[in-house]
């Protein structure tokens, strides 16, 4: 047997090595009858084509972020909210590994859709980089231009700060960043470094206003094919996988950090938002919950209803 797995990253960043481990087990516990291959990010197109390529079944596997599936599920777009998770990842990760609105309810918008979530999980706090202006308030947003993913609600948020936000593939934004397209973007720290953004960034600003979710996806008709043996293999092989995605995504986001501080020869300053600062965005990100759940699909009042359920009962902080 040999199987696909797409990912939206290249070789060594943290989406890679998540998949080609999960291959590796996989392999393992089959004794290598079952094999495989992992296609890097650029191999088989944009983001939101290998968002096709899962549904259409080109491949079995796939880590595909919610914000490249705002229009396919538009309940996914939860993800989107900012301010809405705490700030510890380890808490978060949990979160995402039981909650009921997120294993349950979302995950079933995305079966209806041809997209069979085995995990949700994180790769860290997101951190926004610029240039000409170091982003510490909503008005140093006033005209920004914002690079997102392609979710409505990504969107919505930086027009809620002020922003001119415009979606594009990662594939295109370091080119879009060096030529003045666009002015910032958001992302954890491993991938501002490994994707070198930094080198065409004058600031790094770190708000950790949102995690990077992503999701380990199959297509459905595949995985309810497989024979129990297999489907046991897949399965323990995702429940492994926990834990390291977890250890991977600190990894690399602590050690990457010393990567733009050291690069003398594109200096990017680092400034951390005091929590006074953090308050003004948060403020204006509140709002942004009820356009979600006008605009979110038909369940998503409910899920955001549980999901706030969810967070407040496994952190034992309030989500206001
Ligand atoms: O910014 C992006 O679009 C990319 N960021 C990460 C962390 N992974 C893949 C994604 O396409």
């Amino acid at each position: 047997q040999e199987w696909r797995f797409v990912v939206e990253e290249t070789q060594g960043q943290v989406q890679y090595v998540y998949a080609q481990e999960f291959a590796d087990l996989v392999s393992e516990k089959s004794d290598g009858a079952l094999t495989i291959d992992v296609y890097e990010f650029g191999a088989l197109g944009s983001e939101v084509d290998q968002v096709e390529q899962l549904t259409d079944g080109t491949v079995e596997f796939a880590i595909i972020s919610p914000g490249f599936t705002g229009t396919l599920v538009p309940e996914g777009n939860i993800f989107a909210l900012q301010f809405l998770f705490g700030d510890d990842q380890r808490t978060n990760q949990d979160i995402l590994n039981e909650s009921e609105a997120i294993n349950d309810m979302l995950a079933s918008r995305y079966e209806e859709q041809g997209i069979m979530p085995l995990s949700f999980w994180t790769e860290g706090a997101m951190q926004w980089t610029s240039n000409d202006v170091q982003l510490t308030s909503p008005e140093d947003f006033e005209g920004f231009q914002m690079r997102t993913q392609e979710s409505p609600l990504i969107l919505e948020s930086y027009e809620a700060y002020g922003a001119n936000p415009t979606a594009m593939s990662w594939g295109e934004l370091y080119t879009g960043l060096q030529q003045g397209q666009v002015d910032g973007q958001e992302n954890p720290i491993f991938f501002i470094a490994d994707a070198n953004f930094n080198e065409v960034q004058d600031y790094m600003t770190i708000s950790n206003h949102n995690m990077y979710v992503t999701m380990t996806t199959v297509n459905p008709e595949f995985y309810e094919g497989l024979g129990d043996a297999e489907r046991s293999i897949i399965d323990e092989a995702v429940e492994e996988m926990r834990d390291r995605g977890f250890d991977i995504q600190e990894e690399q986001n602590n050690d990457f950090l010393s990567d733009i501080e050291d690069d003398s020869e594109n200096p990017t300053e680092i400034y951390e938002l005091t929590e006074e600062e953090r308050d003004a965005f948060r403020e204006l990100a509140m709002p942004v919950r009820d356009f979600y759940r006008e605009n979110g699909g038909d369940m998503a009042g409910e899920i955001l209803d549980q999901l706030e359920q969810d967070i407040e009962d496994m952190s034992g902080e309030s989500t206001e």
